[in-house]
């Protein structure tokens, strides 16, 4: 049984999203990131990033969701392109939803609401570099079914953890993103995603930003108490 090291944030989302369409058993193990849970030894021997998810997979131990992804369906031989001549095109699309989409919208995340300081020039240049990036994957969505072509892949899996998030994070700028809503529309409706989803029930993760919490995700605003 897999051991799936979880929160309910992006990246562990498309991960659970993919353990419930290949249809493997996992552990789910709560990591709640506000209280600190990730800077834990017992876990940075999981995740040296301190980040979720991580999974254990009997003598496989894994962190960073894209990479997770892949190994899964790798594993299983599902959710891959058909032929070789896909495999190129899977594993650009996979590193720019690792690379791009997902550290672009993020960042967007963080200085439009946790920066302590409100700093216009962060705030517009990651709104621009995310939606710029949202933008191609709309077009690409715009010429294609899936972002592989016309089967449902892990690479749309991946993305479906920051799309979903879409209409909250990018606001009246999400009404033009038409094919990211599309898809994700098309990934919640299956019985896989909901189970996905469903894991917020199994656990109650602290929902308060307070001290502890940005201790605990933002430890480099703390660096000159830490004399780090
Ligand atoms: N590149 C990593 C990023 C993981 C990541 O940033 N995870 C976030 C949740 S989406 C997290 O653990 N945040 C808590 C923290 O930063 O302390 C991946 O794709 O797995």
């Amino acid at each position: 049984m897999i051991k799936f090291y979880y929160s309910t944030a992006p990246n562990p989302m498309k991960v659970a999203l993919c353990l419930e369409e290949m249809g493997l058993s996992y552990e789910p193990i709560p990591v709640d990131t506000r209280k600190g849970d990730q800077h834990a030894p017992g876990y940075l021997a999981i995740n040296p990033n301190a980040k979720v998810p991580a999974i254990v997979d009997g003598k496989v131990t894994m962190f960073d969701s894209n990479a997770i992804v892949l190994y899964l369906a790798e594993k299983t031989g599902k959710f891959l392109p058909r032929t070789a001549d896909e495999r190129g095109p899977m594993l650009s699309w996979l590193m720019f939803v690792a690379s791009g989409v997902g550290p672009f919208t993020g960042q967007y995340v963080h200085f439009k609401n946790y920066a302590p300081e409100k700093i216009a020039y962060a705030i517009n240049r990651y709104e621009f570099e995310a939606l710029r990036h949202w933008r191609i994957v709309d077009a690409q969505l715009a010429k294609n079914r899936y972002l592989l072509g016309d089967i449902y892949t892990v690479v749309d899996m991946a993305l479906w953890g920051w799309a979903r998030l879409v209409p909250n994070i990018l606001g009246e700028h999400a009404d033009k993103l038409a094919n990211v809503k599309r898809l994700v529309d098309e990934i919640s409706a299956r019985p896989a995603a909901q189970k996905a989803v469903a894991l917020k029930d199994r656990y109650t993760f602290k929902t308060e930003m307070d001290e502890e919490a940005k201790r605990a995700m933002f430890p480099g605003n703390y660096r000159a108490q830490a004399g780090a």
